[in-house]
């Protein structure tokens, strides 16, 4: 599958054309993850550009992760967004008026996180070049970062992780949001909605939804950005990623010096508790769990794949989630949408209500690759494919892989240049 695209574009042209875009984006320190949309850094969104940029600058995949923990506050989390002061404040919304936050650097930042994708980021660039005084100076900073989602974030006193918005799960409009966000209320905003500037509005959230992601942040905020809100909820793949993040601290704390197993220890402990508490054996998928009732939420999505990373997941349950990729996602015929196909919530083109993304992409390939080569093949394949027919777009038709959301997308350039080693 491959082969065939030749026709369509050699992968030195996608290679070149990659790295284009984030030569684009990039600002000195860090890289955009769109000059039009997200004028500022993201957290998790510079975790996947450090994995593709170390394949062809790892000294600017350096740069990247350090510019983001720069932004760390002194309680250990790594804010969801470091704003640039040399951009206009009102240029996205909500921008650091709305947050009013500051990290200990004066770096003006939001107050909440998003998935802690960052150790499996830093291991990977220290593969891609071994520097040891980078993980030095990286590791206490990731062990700071997980110790807070350890010590504010267990709020269901189990080992599992909780996110306060649907912004820290990365997926801000999916369908499993649209239970625990109908209990939230949702006075009006008004007319602060940049990112309608750039992109039609079938394709991103409603009006209905960003009332809910302000007024739950403005909950946050007056709360001192400590506490609950009227969403937590713990997430499979907000989870995954801390679970697998903890397998690669282990890796950087034993190039440091410093004592693997306490990591190892924790890997196993937050993949038994996914088991325990999110594992949903009827459907054959990991769902996320309301933690204000206490139930789980019935929509399935990527979130609920992405698992598979986690390095001690059974055998038997892996391959139930491969079946339920194949069976319910179309893995295998067509890229991963971030929501299937069949269920009754799915939107083409609307954001994380069906499109496909690179990034979940990404990570559930991480976990395929030796459980199941040729499922992995088909899966990197649909990426290639995607991008070779689109562009580096923000999502994709899961089907006809037509491109939506801004264009020059950084993380679609970095982790397609991943693949393509
Ligand atoms: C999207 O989220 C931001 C808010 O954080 C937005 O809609 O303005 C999401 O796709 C998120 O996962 C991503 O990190 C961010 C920047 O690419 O955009």
């Amino acid at each position: 599958t491959v082969r065939a695209l030749d026709s369509i574009t050699s992968e030195g042209e996608l290679r070149r054309r990659a790295i284009h875009v984030l030569l684009t984006n990039w600002t000195g320190t860090y890289t955009v993850p769109s000059r039009t949309l997200y004028p500022h850094q993201w957290s998790w969104d510079s975790a996947f550009i450090a994995v593709g940029t170390a394949r062809w600058s790892p000294r600017r995949a350096r740069t990247e992760l350090l510019t983001l923990f720069g932004g760390q506050w002194i309680d250990g989390r790594v804010p969801h967004i470091v704003f640039n002061p040399a951009v206009p404040p009102d240029a996205y919304f909500p921008g650091p008026e709305f947050w009013g936050a500051r990290a200990p650097s004066g770096a003006r930042t939001s107050g909440i996180v998003q998935p802690p994708v960052h150790a499996m980021a830093a291991w990977r660039v220290h593969l891609a070049e071994p520097d040891r005084a980078f993980l030095r100076r990286l590791y206490p900073w990731l062990a700071a970062q997980h110790r807070y989602l350890r010590e504010a974030r267990r709020m269901s006193g189990t080992d599992l992780v909780s996110i306060v918005h649907p912004w820290e799960s990365g997926m801000d409009n999916s369908p499993a949001w649209d239970g625990p966000l109908a209990a939230v209320p949702a006075p009006p905003i008004g007319e602060r909605r940049r990112d309608l500037a750039h992109i039609v509005a079938a394709e991103r959230p409603t009006d209905r939804d960003y009332e809910r992601y302000i007024e739950l942040a403005r909950a946050y905020r007056d709360g001192g950005y400590t506490g609950a809100t009227a969403f937590v909820v713990e997430d499979p793949m907000f989870n995954a990623v801390y679970g697998a993040a903890e397998a690669d601290l282990a890796r950087i704390a034993a190039v440091c010096g410093a004592d693997p197993t306490p990591h190892l220890r924790r890997a196993e402990e937050i993949t038994q508790a996914l088991l325990d508490r999110l594992w949903d054996e009827e459907n054959g998928i990991f769902h996320a769990r309301d933690v204000v009732t206490g139930e789980l939420l019935p929509a399935d999505s990527v979130s609920g794949l992405v698992p598979l990373i986690l390095p001690g997941l059974p055998a038997d349950v892996a391959d139930r989630l491969i079946a339920t990729a194949v069976d319910r996602f179309g893995l295998g015929d067509h890229l991963l949408p971030s929501y299937p196909p069949g269920g009754p919530a799915f939107e083409l083109s609307r954001y994380w209500r069906g499109p496909s993304w690179i990034n979940t992409a990404w990570l559930v390939l991480q976990g395929l690759r030796s459980r199941d080569p040729d499922l992995a093949a088909k899966l990197t394949a649909g990426m290639m494919e995607a991008v070779a027919t689109a562009g580096f777009r923000e999502y994709f038709d899961p089907i006809t892989s037509e491109g939506h959301g801004c264009r020059d997308f950084s993380w679609s350039a970095a982790l397609l240049l991943d693949v393509l080693v």
